[in-house]
Order: C-alpha cells, then sequence, then structure tokens
C-alpha cells in the first residue's frame, strides 16, 4: 500500500525519528488562494511550523503518488496550475490511479496524513454544513472524515459561508470532539466569535496531546476538532462579514454554482467584496493554526519520550 507514499527527504528523516511533523493540506493553495498569495501563504505556513520546532509536511497528488513534503519548485507548480482536482475521500484513488494532479482537502489530507503517520495538520477552515442543506444536501465530506479517520486537525473554526450550527450537529453524530482553543464560542474563520458554544474547551497544546493519548487508550479512532479563533488584531467581525457572505451566497445562487466548485467560488468572491481584507485575515488565521499544530505535535512527542 505504501509504495503509492512518496516522502521528501526532510519529512522521512523526521518520521523515522520520531521528530514533530505537522501536514498541510494543499486545496488552500490550488483553490483557496489566488496567485502569488497563495504561494507566499505556503512558503510562509511551513516557515511557522518550522519556527515552532516542527517540520512541516504540505501534501498534494501528482505522478500517480501521494507526495508528503513538498520543495520550493514543486509548491510554486502546484500554486501556477490551473488544472488541478480538488480532491476527496470519493476521488483521491481516481487521481491516484490516473495520474491526475490533485490537490487536498480537508478531507484527503486527512486520510494522507494516517496513511503517512503524522497526527497533526493544520488547515484554515473546514468544510461542512452549507446553509440551505436542507434542499441541496451539501454537506462536506469534510465531516464525515473527521469521524472516522485519525487525525487531529486544527482550523479556524467553520467556514462562515456554512451554517456553523448544522455543522457542529453533524460532527456530534460523527462522535467528533470540536474543543474550544482557549475560547468559549466556537470561532467562525474570519471572526473570532459565533453564537454558538463550543462543546470542550482546552487552554494547552499539551493537553490536547493527553486528549489524544486517552483515546488512543481507550481504542478509539477517528479525528479530533481543534478551533483556534483568528488573532484579534486580524479579524473581520462576524456583523460585518455576514453582509459580505450573504451577498456572495445569493450572487452564486444566481449563478448556478453547484457542488465542489461552491466553496472556492463563495471564497474567491469574498476576497474580491473585500477588497482583499478577507484574503489577509485567510493568511493570518492559516498561520496561527499552523502555529498552534507545531506545538501540540512537540507537546505529542514531548509526551511520548516519557
Ligand atoms: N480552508 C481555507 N481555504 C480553503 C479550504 C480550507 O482557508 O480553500 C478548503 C479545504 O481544503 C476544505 C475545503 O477541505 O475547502 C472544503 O471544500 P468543500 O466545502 O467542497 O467540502
Ligand atoms: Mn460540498
Amino acid at each position: 500500500m505504501k509504495n503509492c507514499l512518496s516522502f521528501s527527504d526532510d519529512v522521512a528523516s523526521a518520521l523515522a525519528s520520531g521528530k514533530p511533523v505537522v501536514a498541510l493540506e494543499s486545496t488552500i493553495i490550488t483553490h483557496g488562494m489566488p496567485w502569488p498569495q497563495n504561494f507566499e501563504t505556503a512558503l510562509g505556513v511551513e516557515e511557522v511550523v518550522r519556527e515552532n520546532g516542527a517540520v512541516p509536511a504540505t501534501i498534494a497528488v501528482f505522478d500517480g503518488k501521494i507526495h508528503i513534503g513538498l520543495d520550493r519548485e514543486q509548491l510554486e507548480k502546484l500554486a501556477k496550475m490551473s488544472d488541478v482536482m480538488k480532491l476527496s475521500r470519493a476521488d483521491f484513488a481516481f487521481a491516484l490511479a490516473m495520474k491526475k494532479p490533485g490537490s487536498t482537502t480537508v478531507a484527503a489530507t486527512m486520510m494522507a496524513a494516517e496513511l503517512a503517520g503524522i497526527d497533526v495538520f493544520a488547515t484554515g477552515g473546514i468544510g461542512g454544513v452549507h446553509k440551505g442543506a436542507e434542499k441541496t444536501f451539501d454537506i462536506s465530506a469534510d465531516l464525515t472524515e473527521l469521524g472516522r479517520t485519525n487525525t487531529i486537525v486544527v482550523c479556524a473554526g467553520a467556514k462562515a459561508i456554512l451554517d456553523v450550527e448544522k455543522t457542529l450537529e453533524v460532527l456530534e453524530t460523527q462522535g467528533v470532539p470540536v474543543i474550544g482553543f482557549g475560547c468559549d464560542n466556537v470561532p467562525a474563520f474570519w471572526s473570532r466569535d459565533s453564537p454558538y458554544d463550543v462543546p470542550l474547551r482546552l487552554d494547552q497544546a499539551s493537553d490536547i496531546a493527553d486528549l489524544w493519548q486517552a483515546r488512543k487508550d481507550i481504542g478509539q479512532n477517528g479525528g479530533v476538532l481543534i478551533t483556534n479563533p483568528v488573532p484579534l488584531a486580524d479579524e473581520i467581525s462576524a456583523l460585518e462579514m455576514g453582509q459580505y457572505i450573504h451577498q456572495a451566497i445569493n450572487e452564486a445562487e444566481a449563478a448556478g454554482v453547484k457542488g465542489k466548485a461552491v466553496t472556492p467560488w463563495l471564497l474567491g468572491r469574498i476576497v474580491e467584496i473585500t477588497d482583499g481584507r478577507s484574503l489577509k485575515t485567510n493568511i493570518a488565521l492559516i498561520r496561527n493554526n499552523a502555529k498552534l499544530a507545531a506545538q501540540i505535535s512537540v507537546a505529542l512527542t514531548v509526551a511520548l519520550k516519557v
């Protein structure tokens, strides 16, 4: 099975010697941000992981392999590519078998991280239940993946384009612990706050490592979702974001945007509506998540040595 994995040298040696490694997704690069901010952010996020004591492993599919750890050239190529599949569980093996280039969403990155033996993964915001899902049935495969695959996912909450309340309900059904990191309300991606209580709260990276160990002790499978509020200086208030999101969703409906295209379309339109401000916030929150993910992966290796 593992010959479909191709490790970069630094990720391979970090894993072999039990050093902390943080997985990073690539859909945010290909479908989540425009060039050149996508490339700059990918490099910057890797640097944040290194500064905090872990080795970054950005994950993508090309040449029929799952690449765990990309070099600068590979990241740049991916960031400039236009015909990249946005991979989730449903199409992961298709891209491998047909040797199509693909970027990994939260769901696919969790699958790859588990195969590679990486416990911690940082993203921006997970996919979830879309507003109006009672009509469209648009519920991200990220949620079911969180229910089954063994990865700690650090995010800034569900993207506020979603129905956060329904997203929390599905996560509960899937048995996913949703942890507020130092917060009592579920963060809403661009905003620190939402009207929804976070089901569980932890304040230290070492507490998250302890929770992970306790799950292993009881043989529990599935993901743990850490929701980490965007730094105060970078947030856009929920009140302000609400009107932009409303406008973008109405326009998407009028334009007939459906399926996999919905999330990238809305994110792109919101960058335009806010004249780039939402992108600055998106970059800040993913860097903030990368830092926490590195701290958790360091805490996990410390816990294992005791
Ligand atoms: N976080 C971001 N930007 C993104 C995403 C997350 O800041 O583009 C991506 C993730 O890869 C996530 C995907 O898995 O959006 C969700 O897509 P969908 O709603 O189609 O499941
Ligand atoms: Mn969807």
